[in-house]
């Protein structure tokens, strides 16, 4: 049997220390804190997510996989005949093995995700698994521009997978310049499938991300430990609180931790104070409206060509096309 394993990273474009630094002090030294969703996802922070996905009350998971599931075969047309699938965010790649297990005109597939080793070992049990299909993990911040040049490799369109409604975590207007630099590098024949938590009821909302057995408010609370752990800030975990609630006018969820007294922290040899019921937003899951979201991909060069979504509208999975330059 040819096991070919990605022991190592294809591209290695991960944040280093002076970097993450730097993002932690602009976000807690503004006049609102805040700090990018990107520094939860450390190995627990992965770990702590995939729990989420478990939950009773966070939909957004099992209802995007049983769409995936139900339309399959269009889903495969859509791809077409040769393609390189590229993930953001790929995680634990559990919706992607559905489309691995199943799309055979997928050559290779290139996850991409920040948590270093969380991608590795969801990429050798992939490559272990798919003999056939070339695994090129990339260790980086999609954020940022990520310069990948697969074409003189692969006679093959790119097509970019972006599931879980992550686009959400971006504010509309950098939504629409990550999706603009997704448009550039899948290039005009190449295509995007995308998972969009939509606007619903606000109980069902305020549930999935306010759980019972309080997972969603330790992934909250991770993000201070994973910066003790890597720049040394001293955040004492028990004088933080988890905060979510759904804004209905800018239509997202936001995440906060709230300071439970006067305290303050050291980062770099300064130190940066909270108020007592003062709060770091941690997070925005932005919902989407399908006229709206319409409106935002032909912004960034994307005309959407299929929708489907569960019986309840509560998720939906698209398939779009990159209009031609
Ligand atoms: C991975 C960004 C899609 O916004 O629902 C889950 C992250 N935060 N529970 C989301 C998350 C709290 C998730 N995304």
């Amino acid at each position: 049997m040819n096991v070919e394993a990605p022991s190592s990273l294809y591209l290695d474009l991960s944040p280093d220390t002076d970097s993450m630094m730097e993002s932690v002090r602009e976000g807690l030294t503004s006049d609102k804190k805040t700090l990018p969703s990107k520094y939860f996802y450390d190995a627990r922070g992965s770990q702590l997510f995939d729990k989420i996905c478990e939950l009773e009350e966070y939909y957004p998971t099992r209802t995007e996989l049983s769409i995936l599931k139900k339309n399959l075969s269009a889903i495969r047309t859509r791809l077409g005949e040769s393609i390189v699938l590229i993930e953001y965010g790929s995680g634990s790649s559990t919706k992607t093995r559905l489309l691995l297990d199943n799309v055979p005109s997928i050559q290779a597939y290139v996850p991409i995700d920040i948590s270093r080793e969380h991608l590795l070992i969801a990429a050798d049990a992939i490559s272990r698994d798919h003999g056939h299909i070339d695994v090129l993990p990339v260790c980086g911040d999609y954020s940022h521009a990520i310069d990948l040049d697969l074409s003189t490799t692969y006679q093959a369109r790119s097509c970019v997978f972006f599931p879980g409604s992550t686009l959400g975590n971006f504010s509309r207007e950098h939504a629409i310049s990550f999706l603009r630099r997704v448009r550039d590098m899948v290039g005009n024949e190449g295509g995007l499938l995308i998972g969009l938590d939509l606007v619903k009821d606000v109980s069902v909302l305020h549930a999935a991300y306010n759980d019972a057995e309080g997972i969603t408010a330790q992934f909250n609370l991770n993000i201070l430990q994973h910066l003790n752990d890597r720049l040394s800030c001293g955040f004492d975990l028990r004088g933080f609180e988890h905060r979510a609630f759904f804004d209905p006018v800018e239509e997202r969820i936001e995440m906060h931790l709230l300071s439970l007294r006067d305290q303050s922290i050291m980062l770099d040899g300064e130190p940066i104070h909270f108020l007592e019921g003062e709060t770091i937003q941690t997070e925005y899951s932005h919902k989407y409206r399908i006229s709206s979201f319409k409106e935002m991909a032909k912004q960034a060069g994307f005309e959407v060509s299929a929708i489907w979504n569960d019986d309840q509208d509560y998720f939906s999975v698209q398939y779009l096309n990159a209009i031609p330059a």
